[in-house]
C-alpha cells in the first residue's frame, strides 16, 4: 500500500506545493509561562463561542473540519481536521473527521472516559469506521483543570490578563504532514498524542482551532482580537474573519509562509535576487472556538 496517500496532507496554497523533506522532530512541544498566582480550584465553566469558515472551494459541503462542544458548559471540546489528500483517492476527507468528532461527542457522555482526553481519543478512533484520516485536539475541563490531548496540528492557546501563557505545538512528520489518526493501521494513535494539564483561572480565555486559524493568524493578533472582544461569539467570528482575510492575501507574510521559508522552501534564487520571497496565507477550512472561564 502506498503510504504517502494518508501521510501527505495536501493543502491548496497560494504558491507551489512543496516537496517533502525530513526535519528534526521538535524536542519540546509545549511552552508554558510560569504562573505566579495560585491555581483556581473552584468550580468553573466556560462561555463558548464557535465559528467555522470552510475553504473557499469547499463551501457547499461545509469543509472538512469538524468540532464538538459539550452542552455542559464546554466541559469537553474537540476539533478535528480531515486530511484533504484523501480526495485524490476519491474519498471525501470530511467523512473521517466528522465521524471521529461524532464518536467523541457520544463517548463524552460516557463515564468510562474518566476525564482523560487521550482515552476519549482512543475510544472515538476505535469506533470510527470511515476511510480517511484527521488531526484532532480534545480538551476536558474539570474542577478548574484543563486536560488537553492533541494528535497533529490543531491547536490551543490560553490567554490570561492580555498575555498568551500557553500554546500547543504542532506534531508533524515533516512540513505540511501532521501526525494524524487514520483508518489505516500504520499512522498515529492516542499514544502519540501530546498531553498537557493546566490550572485555569476565572477570566482566562481558551482558543482552540484547526491549523486554518493558526497558519494564518499570529499569536499577537489572536491576543489582540481576544482582548478587544469581550463576547466569545464575537471573538470567535473576529478571529475566523482575520484568518480568512490573511488566507486569501498572497502578499501577507503569514505564520505558514514564515514556517515554509524557515524550512527552506522559498521562491527560486533569481526571484530572491529581485527581492521577492515566498509569502501568502494558506487557504484552508478555519475552525475557531473561544471559551472564557467563569464561575459555575
Ligand atoms: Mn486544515
Amino acid at each position: 500500500m502506498a503510504m504517502q496517500h494518508f501521510l501527505y496532507s495536501t493543502y491548496s496554497i497560494n504558491y507551489q506545493k512543496i516537496s517533502p523533506i525530513s526535519v528534526k522532530k521538535k524536542q519540546s512541544f509545549l511552552r508554558c509561562a510560569s504562573s505566579d498566582t495560585a491555581p483556581t480550584r473552584q468550580e468553573v465553566s466556560l462561555s463558548v463561542g464557535t465559528y467555522l469558515i470552510p475553504h473557499p472551494n469547499k463551501v457547499e459541503k461545509g469543509g472538512e473540519d469538524a468540532f464538538f462542544v459539550s452542552s455542559n458548559n464546554g466541559e469537553v471540546i474537540a476539533v478535528a481536521d480531515g486530511v484533504s489528500g484523501w480526495a485524490e483517492k476519491n474519498v471525501d476527507p470530511a467523512l473521517f473527521s466528522r465521524e471521529l468528532v461524532s464518536n467523541i461527542s457520544s463517548l463524552a457522555r460516557n463515564a468510562e472516559v474518566n476525564y482523560d482526553p487521550r482515552i476519549l481519543i482512543k475510544g472515538a478512533h476505535a469506533a470510527t469506521s470511515s476511510i480517511g484520516s484527521a488531526t484532532v485536539i480534545v480538551s476536558i475541563l474539570e474542577n478548574g483543570i484543563l486536560k488537553i490531548a492533541s494528535v497533529g496540528d490543531c491547536g490551543l492557546r490560553i490567554i490570561r490578563k492580555g498575555q498568551m501563557i500557553f500554546s500547543t505545538f504542532p506534531l508533524e512528520h515533516y512540513f505540511d504532514c501532521p501526525y494524524q489518526l487514520s483508518s489505516e493501521a500504520v499512522t498515529q494513535t492516542y499514544l502519540d498524542a501530546i498531553v498537557s494539564t493546566l490550572d485555569l483561572q476565572i477570566g482566562d480565555t481558551i482558543i482552540m482551532g484547526s491549523d486554518g486559524l493558526f497558519d494564518n493568524a499570529f499569536d499577537q493578533e489572536i491576543v489582540s482580537v481576544v482582548t478587544t472582544n469581550d463576547d466569545v461569539s464575537n471573538a470567535a467570528k473576529a478571529l475566523a474573519d482575520l484568518a480568512r482575510n490573511h488566507s486569501v492575501d498572497t502578499k501577507f507574510d503569514s505564520p505558514y509562509s514564515l514556517e515554509a521559508r524557515a524550512r527552506g522552501f522559498d521562491v527560486p534564487w533569481w526571484k530572491k535576487f529581485f527581492g521577492m520571497k515566498l509569502t501568502g496565507g494558506k487557504l484552508d477550512d478555519i475552525t475557531v472556538i473561544v471559551g472564557k472561564v467563569k464561575i459555575l
